[in-house]
């Protein structure tokens, strides 16, 4: 177990095993405290869905934030997914900045792209405000598309080591501290997840499916943060979120009507397990 208390800000997709129905189940299966801050609230994602609701939650942040402080709340870590908004991030950084005990760490998922394209509802300005928050951020989880959109580096479908290098660099160069680069594949069999850290870089390869499925960024974000907060180095803690990803696909991949997530549900136990070890 571990007494470490952690807040995640990001989305409530009612519907659609993403964002806050993810993290917050995958934390607590960690033995964290979780605390959250939803920053819309959602019928649906957007990943395929039409005719969601969207209810803004922008202009409740701040005084949430405020009536924490005035309790003397704080948190080991803040880990941030999907954002609503430009004006959230700015709130974002201020609860960063207000909220986090001395050595708390900031962990930013920068989700906001994949496969090239944006997500829908996000624009050129969000972009840039991302950049802000993610260049600000102890550690860093954006895959392919988010790297170059942050660093403004052309996106690829296919790429080599090379071109990884020099997205990390220019991730470097921005100001980003430690980064977990995720979705890195060089071949057709094998995916992975690229660190760097301390100006080392490590590849941690495993067995690739054909077909990606909907909400695993989010599901590898959250059981990164849950490993690297119960006490698991970065690497190890990326190894540790990349199996549990793996496992979540291989147990959804058969049911096709499964299309809008994957049923991390039952691979919690083994998470639960692996983290005992
Ligand atoms: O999984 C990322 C995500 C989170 N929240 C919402 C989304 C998506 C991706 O499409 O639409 C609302």
């Amino acid at each position: 177990m571990s007494d470490k208390k952690v807040l995640t800000i990001q989305d409530i997709s009612c519907v659609g095993q993403c964002s806050l129905t993810v993290a917050l189940p995958i934390l607590s299966a960690c033995g964290l405290e979780t605390a959250i801050l939803p920053s819309a609230v959602l019928s649906t994602h957007t990943g395929g869905f039409t005719g969601f609701t969207f209810r803004d939650l922008t202009d409740d942040m701040p005084a949430i934030a405020a009536h924490w402080k005035r309790e003397g709340i704080s948190f080991d870590a803040v880990y941030t997914g999907y954002l609503g908004s430009e004006k959230q991030v700015g709130f974002v950084l201020d609860i960063m900045a207000e909220l986090l005990r001395e050595g708390g760490l900031r962990i930013v998922d920068p989700a906001m792209a994949d496969n090239g394209k944006l997500y829908t509802g996000f624009d050129e300005a969000f972009v840039e405000s991302m950049k802000s928050l993610a260049f600000k951020a102890d550690v860093i989880l954006p895959n392919i598309t988010e790297a170059c959109l942050l660093t403004g580096q052309p996106y690829r479908e296919a790429y080599d080591e090379a071109y990884v290098t020099g997205l990390l660099e220019a991730l470097c160069a921005q100001g980003a501290r430690t980064i977990v680069l995720t979705g890195v594949s060089y071949d057709e069999q094998t995916t992975g997840v690229v660190v760097r850290e301390n100006g080392q870089t490590r590849y941690y390869r495993h067995l690739r499916y054909p077909k990606g499925c909907h909400g695993t960024g989010d599901v590898y974000a959250s059981a990164f943060v849950g490993a690297l907060l119960r006490g698991l180095a970065v690497y190890d803690a990326a190894a540790v979120a990349a199996d549990f990803t793996l496992r979540c696909i291989e147990t959804t991949r058969a049911d096709e009507s499964h299309w809008y997530g994957v049923k991390f549900e039952a691979v919690l136990p083994e998470l639960i397990k692996r983290l005992e070890a």
